[in-house]
């Protein structure tokens, strides 16, 4: 007999999300992602100054407010007609960058190593190793004195879950040097961006910080910090749980789906707002077939072919099936059928999944694709997430070291920061960038001087969409299908599955339900 089962909050990274799945003999059957919370920046917006764009906008999420700065400037570039001066263009980058790599490291770390590992295990710690001691040590104080969280409980019968003391003491000591880590590329985005999160140097036209040779070498400081550790700690550690733990569900399904990804790319080499000469870049796989990944191709991405479908989120129909230009942001709490406050996110009609994976699939990275056939995990899957956005972390860090050259090369050359226009009384733009989870986009309409459309479409719009009118399930809905749930009582691959994609439901929300229920009461 088939079991429902709704857990939530699911998230590691915020407590919106829920899943409501049928379990029958011993995989899910069904799945459908629960957006639990309604925000409303596309509403605030309406009405104001475009120049508040860029400083809203980035208060729908505390991980990733950069990209929605870069997003927002971007349109705000185009609305303006600005040229942004290379040096703009590079410190955009780098910012976006310390950001992209930071929060890779907090998706690995923070939200997907602990479903792997039991902590209790370093109570068994006889190695040498101090700096593995010394945390099999305080792991011990923690866990003696009930204070196991993240990390507890686990489910003893799961046979992802690595016991080894060695193995699970290393790892341990890893995601406490990650903290550190973290903090470092936190700082660098801070150097360049004035505060992080929520930065304040980046307007449209361009930047508007001075940049002194002595910020550039504190920032390079940091990051070769930062890019080696990613080389040589968190690729390493990535792809081992890949191929060790992940890999224990090869016979069966895990994270698979559609095989459509989405790439707006990210990191203009060239004038910003071209989102076709980038460092990662900009493409569509469509229905691929992922048997040989040398033959897939690659189309062209148009903005204009980005539409939501709102028959199974709460919202009124009037704009279903629209491209979010035309958009215009109305809640339904209470609409019939409707379960999520996710909107249907669909490029020229089919769902696609977005983020690191897509991305490596689309910059058909040959290295990458090495090492993803080296795992044995199938090209869309749990293993392949981990690995791509460790990969990307690492491929990213190393770049930046060669923007900063380029940066001092521009310095050289023009003090020239923001080239700052006029804004018309009336226009449109849209500015699309990939941020660490997916592809981004900000649409702005303008009428008599200010904000007449805003629209935001972030990348958990696109991996926790809902079905759509043709009954086309999001890509965490489709990748839940076939997942083992041996103990229904413990399904913790469903949440394994679901934390692959790295989802942030503020991010894909950008609106509260004052009927909602309580959960809990604080204080
Ligand atoms: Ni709230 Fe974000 C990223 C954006 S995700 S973290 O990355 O945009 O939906
Ligand atoms: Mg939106």
């Amino acid at each position: 007999m088939a079991d429902t089962i709704r857990l939530g909050p699911v998230g590691r990274i915020d407590q919106d999300m829920a899943v409501d799945i049928t379990v029958d003999g011993g995989a899910v059957t069904e799945a459908r992602m629960e957006a639990t919370m309604a925000r409303g920046f596309e509403t605030i917006l309406r009405g104001r100054d475009p120049r508040d764009a860029i400083v809203v906008a980035q208060r729908i999420c505390g991980i990733c407010p950069a990209p929605h700065a870069v997003a927002s400037a971007q349109a705000l570039d185009e609305l303006t007609d600005a040229r942004v001066p290379p040096v703009a263009r590079i410190v955009r980058n780098l910012i976006l960058g310390a950001t992209h790599v930071s929060s890779h490291i907090l998706s690995f770390f923070l939200a997907t190593l602990p479903d792997y590992i039991d902590p209790s295990a370093v109570s068994r710690y006889r190695g040498k190793d101090k700096r593995t001691a010394i945390v099999a040590s305080k792991v011990g104080q923690m866990l003696d004195a009930g204070d196991g969280a993240p990390f507890l409980p686990r489910y003893a019968g799961d046979k992802a879950t690595l016991r080894d003391p060695d193995v699970v003491g290393a790892l341990l000591a890893d995601y406490f040097d990650a903290l550190q880590i973290k903090r470092k590329a936190e700082t660098m985005a801070a150097a360049l961006a004035g505060r992080h999160p929520h930065i304040c140097s980046v307007v449209a036209g361009g930047v508007t910080i001075p940049i002194s040779v002595e910020q550039v070498t504190q920032f390079r400081f940091a990051l070769q910090d930062v890019a080696d550790w990613v080389s040589r700690t968190m690729f390493p550690d990535a792809k081992a749980i890949a191929s060790g733990p992940m890999a224990s569900f090869k016979s069966g399904r895990f994270g698979g789906g559609q095989a459509s990804f989405l790439s707006f790319g990210a990191f203009d080499q060239n004038i910003s707002g071209d989102y076709k000469d980038r460092f990662l870049p900009s493409g569509a796989i469509v229905a691929a077939d992922l048997r040989d990944l040398s033959k897939i191709t690659v189309q062209q991405i148009d903005p204009a072919k980005v539409t939501e479908s709102l028959t199974y989120a709460r919202y009124g129909n009037a704009y279903d099936g629209r491209n979010p230009a035309e958009v215009v942001t109305e809640f339904e709490p209470g609409k019939r059928d409707a379960y999520t406050f996710v909107k249907g996110a669909r490029y020229d009609g089919k769902p696609m999944e977005v983020g690191p994976l897509a991305r490596m699939l689309v910059k058909r990275d040959s290295a990458f694709l090495r090492e993803l056939a080296s795992t044995g995990a199938a090209p869309q899957s749990v293993p392949a997430r981990v690995l791509a956005r460790a990969y990307e972390a690492k491929i990213v860090a190393r770049a930046m070291l060669g923007w900063l050259d380029d940066l001092i090369e521009a310095m050289a050359q023009s003090g020239d920061i923001c080239d700052e226009k006029e804004f018309p009384d009336k226009g449109r733009a849209v500015g699309i960038v990939d941020a660490p989870r997916g592809a981004l986009g900000h649409w702005v309409s303008l009428d008599a001087d200010v904000i007449d459309i805003y629209q935001v479409v972030s990348p958990s719009t696109w991996n926790a969409s809902p079905r759509d009118a043709s009954m086309q399930r999001g890509p965490i809905e489709e990748a839940l299908i076939g997942t083992p749930v041996p103990d229904v009582a413990n399904p913790l691959n469903v949440v394994r599955v679901i934390r692959s994609f790295d989802p942030c439901l503020t991010c894909a929300v950008h609106i509260i339900d004052g009927r909602a229920d309580r959960l809990t009461r604080v204080g």
